[in-house]
Formats: structure tokens, C-alpha cells, sequence
């Protein structure tokens, strides 16, 4: 019975850490200097936990257009940040080190 009991407990635990992360965690890659994917939607009003995985050998920085992050990511390596909330609209970032290919968007809706 005590087995049982704590089974579903951790069942429970499982499945509310599945829907937050549905709901606000989300992934950007860095690959060959591009964003990956280039747009992304996001909800408004929402703080945004998001994991960016730089899969180039060079270190990238990411950084908002009109919205105030910046963060280095080196070669091979993750970070995480977090985003918003935000008001609906369009959010340009960028890969500062390679602005010419690195370029993408949020879509907050
Ligand atoms: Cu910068």
C-alpha cells in the first residue's frame, strides 16, 4: 500500500513538470551561424524559459533586439535564458558575432 501511495505520488509529480514545461520552456539551436528555428511563436504575457544550443565550434552571442538580453554561448555548449513576459508582436534577435547569418524572430501571440 505505502508503494502504491508513493507510485502515484511520483506519477503526479511527472505529469504537472510535463505540462509546465509545455507551457513555458522552449529550445533554440545555433547551427552553421543561423538560428534554428528562425521564428518562433511565443505566448504573451509569459515569462519564457528558453534553452539555447549552440552546435557550432564558436562562440555565439545572443541578443534582443527590444528586449533586454544578451548572452554568450561558447562552441558546443547550452545556455539558458529567460525571455518576456512580452505584449503580442514581432521580437527580433540576433547572433551578435554573426549578424549577417544569425537572425531570427519571436512571434508573441
Ligand atoms: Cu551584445
Amino acid at each position: 500500500m505505502k508503494l502504491l501511495t508513493s507510485l502515484a505520488a511520483g506519477f503526479l509529480v511527472v505529469a504537472s513538470a510535463t505540462a509546465m514545461a509545455e507551457n513555458t520552456e522552449y529550445k533554440l539551436v545555433i547551427k552553421d551561424h543561423m538560428f534554428e528555428p528562425i521564428t518562433m511563436q511565443l505566448p504573451a504575457g509569459k515569462r519564457i524559459k528558453l534553452t539555447i544550443e549552440n552546435q557550432d565550434a564558436t562562440a555565439e552571442e545572443f541578443e534582443g533586439f527590444h528586449f533586454p538580453v544578451e548572452k554568450i554561448i561558447p562552441g558546443n555548449s547550452k545556455a539558458v535564458v529567460w525571455v518576456g513576459p512580452f505584449k503580442p508582436g514581432n521580437y527580433g534577435f540576433m547572433g551578435e558575432f554573426n549578424q549577417d547569418s544569425a537572425k531570427g524572430e519571436f512571434v508573441v501571440e
